[in-house]
């Protein structure tokens, strides 16, 4: 049985996908997540499809957001996200391009952390759309460690339109489903 009182730290990550199959992607890489006994995951958004941010030219992404609770360290989890990533297929060309699973952790806990292969709280999450609408979604009344709320954020966003439920339609899943 998994120790539950060492899942102390509470996490957020964000999910992103842009080659089909996308909804595959994402679903194979939550379950592997749910598979680590040393994470729950205790929300999860709706599926978003988002326009491309960074690289404009490349096909839209869906992007999802968990809370999880977990008792892996910070560079543990990122250790571990990233080898999912790689069962997922992901091989590292283009920064900002295209990829089959891309996983960042947004926040671990309050924590500040900066070091050279993870900064926390995530360098570009609180200008993305992909990723702070889908968290407002499972957190609505998140305060940031600077006192800032996450509806203080939203309302200076841009690209708010670029970000819009998915949904599994017969005719997309066809498609999706054919192409993997
Ligand atoms: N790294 C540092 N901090 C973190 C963190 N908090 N979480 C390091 C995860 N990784 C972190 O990442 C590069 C390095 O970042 C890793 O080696 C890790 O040690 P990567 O995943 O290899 O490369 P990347 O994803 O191309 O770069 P990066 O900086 O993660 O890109 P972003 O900022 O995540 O942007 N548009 C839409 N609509 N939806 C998207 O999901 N994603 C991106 C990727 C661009 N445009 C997008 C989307
Ligand atoms: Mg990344």
């Amino acid at each position: 049985m998994q120790d539950q009182t060492g899942m102390t730290n509470i996490a957020y990550i964000s999910l992103g996908s842009n080659i089909e199959n996308r909804y595959t992607h994402l679903s194979e890489a939550i379950d592997r997540i749910e598979a680590n006994e040393r994470i729950s995951v205790l929300k999860q958004s709706s599926i978003y499809e988002t326009a491309p941010v960074g690289i404009v030219d490349q096909s839209p992404f869906l992007n999802i957001v968990l809370k999880i609770t977990t008792s892996l360290t910070a560079d543990d989890l990122l250790t571990f996200l990233q080898l999912v990533e790689t069962t997922g297929g992901r091989t590292r060309e283009v920064r900002w391009g295209p990829r089959t699973i891309d996983l960042d952790i947004l926040l671990f806990n309050k924590e500040n952390i900066n070091l050279e292969h993870l900064v926390v709280p995530h360098p570009r999450m609180l200008e993305r759309s992909f990723v702070l609408i889908p968290f407002l979604e499972i957190e609505p009344s998140y305060t940031f460690s600077n006192g800032k709320s996450i509806d203080e954020y939203i309302t200076e966003l841009t690209d708010k339109e670029g970000v819009q439920k998915w949904k599994r339609s017969s005719g997309v899943d066809a498609s999706e489903h054919s192409e993997s």
